[in-house]
C-alpha cells in the first residue's frame, strides 16, 4: 500500500510484525497513546479560551477548566493506559513514584512498562508556545505475574522497544519509533485522524542551528563555552543560527527537520543538568538515533547510561551526528 493518505491506525497494523515479540500488545500501547494524545490536544487547543469560557459560565461543575494542563495530561495518559489493561506499570515525570497496574484479574500478566513526561514545557502554555508529550516503552525484566519493581523502570535506554513524542504545535504531530526508523503523523483535527505525513524521518548529518539557554552561559563547563564560541565563529559554514524555544520537543523536532544541535549542559543552577534521563532524554535519544542523529551526555551515549533513580537528571546534547561529535571533542 502506498503512503498516500495512510492513517496511523493502518500504519500500526501493517507494521505490527516488525516487533521482536509481536503479540499485538505494543500496537495497543501505541494506539492508546494516539487516543490520549487526541484528548490532550483538544484541551491544549482550548487553553487560551479557559478564562473566556469561565466568564460566560460554561465552565463545568467540577471546575475542570481550572485544572493545570500538565496534571490533566498526566491523568489522561495514565487512565487511558490503565483502562485498556495493556501495561503493568507507569512512571511519569509528574508522579514521585511509579504506578503498579495489576489488571482487573489481578494477574500482573502484562509485559510492558511506560515512562512518560505527559506535558513537557507546560509553562509555555500561558504564552501560546508549543508543548509536547514524551513517552518510552520497555519490556519488564521481572517475572510476569508479579508486581513490577523499580528495576523494571531503571533500564538503560538501549532496552527501549518504542519511544516517541507528540508535539502540540501549529499542527499536532505524533512521531515515534519501534526501532525500525522514525515516522511522523499529523493530526487532521477536523476528523480526529493522524495521517502519515513524515515517513522515514532522517536527522541531517550536519546542521547550522544551535539551541541552548545562553542566559546560563557563564555557569556552563568550559568545553560547552568553547563550543558555543565555535558555533558563533565566522568560518565557511558559521556562525550558526541560534534558535531556542525552551520547549524540548519543539526544539528537537525543528532540529531533526532542519539540522542542528540541542544543548542542556550542567550549570551551577542545575549541577546535574535539568532534563530527566528516563522521561525526556532516553526516549528522545532513541528517536534521534533511529533518524540517524546522536545523543550524548557530553562523553557517553545517553542510551547506554545505567539509570540509578527515577527522576535522575543529566546533561543532554542531542542532534545532527557531526555536530554532536564536534561538541564531544570540546568536552574532552
Ligand atoms: P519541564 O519538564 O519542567 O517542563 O522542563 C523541561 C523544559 C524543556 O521543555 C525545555 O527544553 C527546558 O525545560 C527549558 O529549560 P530552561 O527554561 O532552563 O531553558
Ligand atoms: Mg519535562
Amino acid at each position: 500500500m502506498s503512503n498516500k493518505n495512510k492513517t496511523l491506525g493502518e500504519f500500526i497494523i501493517e507494521n505490527q510484525n516488525d516487533f521482536q515479540y509481536s503479540s499485538g500488545e505494543l500496537s495497543r500501547i501505541i494506539n492508546s497513546i494516539r487516543l490520549a494524545a487526541k484528548v490532550v490536544n483538544y484541551k491544549v487547543n482550548k487553553a487560551g479560551l479557559v478564562d473566556i469560557v469561565g466568564a460566560v459560565g460554561e465552565q463545568n461543575i467540577q471546575g475542570e477548566d481550572q485544572q493545570k494542563l500538565d496534571v490533566y495530561a498526566n491523568e489522561v495518559f495514565i487512565q487511558t493506559l490503565i483502562n485498556r489493561e495493556i501495561v503493568c506499570g507507569i512512571a511519569s515525570e509528574e508522579n514521585d513514584d511509579f504506578i503498579t497496574i495489576e489488571g482487573s484479574d489481578k494477574s500482573n500478566s502484562n509485559k510492558y512498562v511506560v515512562l512518560m513526561d505527559p506535558l513537557d514545557g507546560s509553562s509555555n502554555i500561558d504564552v501560546n508556545v508549543s508543548v509536547g508529550t514524551i513517552f518510552s516503552v520497555y519490556r519488564r525484566i521481572t517475572p510476569l505475574g508479579t508486581p513490577v519493581t523499580l528495576a523494571d523502570f531503571l533500564q538503560p535506554g538501549v532496552n527501549q522497544v518504542a519511544a516517541g513524542y507528540v508535539i502540540y504545535g501549529t499542527s499536532t504531530m505524533l512521531v515515534y519509533t519501534t526501532g525500525h526508523g522514525v515516522n511522523g503523523f499529523t493530526l487532521n483535527p477536523a476528523i480526529g485522524t493522524f495521517y502519515l505525513s513524515h515517513p522515514n524521518m532522517r536527522f541531517p548529518e550536519n546542521g547550522s542551528i544551535y539551541s541552548v539557554n545562553e542566559g546560563n552561559y557563564r555557569q556552563f563547563p568550559q568545553g560547552v563555552k568553547d563550543y558555543i564560541k565555535y558555533c558563533q565563529m565566522e568560518e565557511e559554514d558559521r556562525p550558526y543560527t541560534s534558535r531556542y524555544i525552551g520547549s524540548l520537543v519543539s526544539d528537537i523536532h525543528r532540529n531533526m527537520i532542519k539540522g542542528g544541535i540541542y544543548l542542556y549542559p550542567t550549570s551551577s543552577k542545575s549541577p546535574k543538568g535539568k532534563l530527566r534521563l528516563l522521561y525526556e532524554c532516553n526516549p528522545l535519544a532513541f528517536v534521534v538515533e533511529q533518524a540517524g542523529g546522536k545523543a550524548s551526555d557530553g562523553k557517553n551515549r545517553i542510551m547506554e547510561l545505567q539509570p540509578t533513580e527515577l527522576h535522575q537528571r543529566i546533561p543532554f546534547f542531542c542532534g545532527s551526528k557531526n555536530m554532536v561529535d564536534t561538541l564531544e571533542k570540546f568536552m574532552l
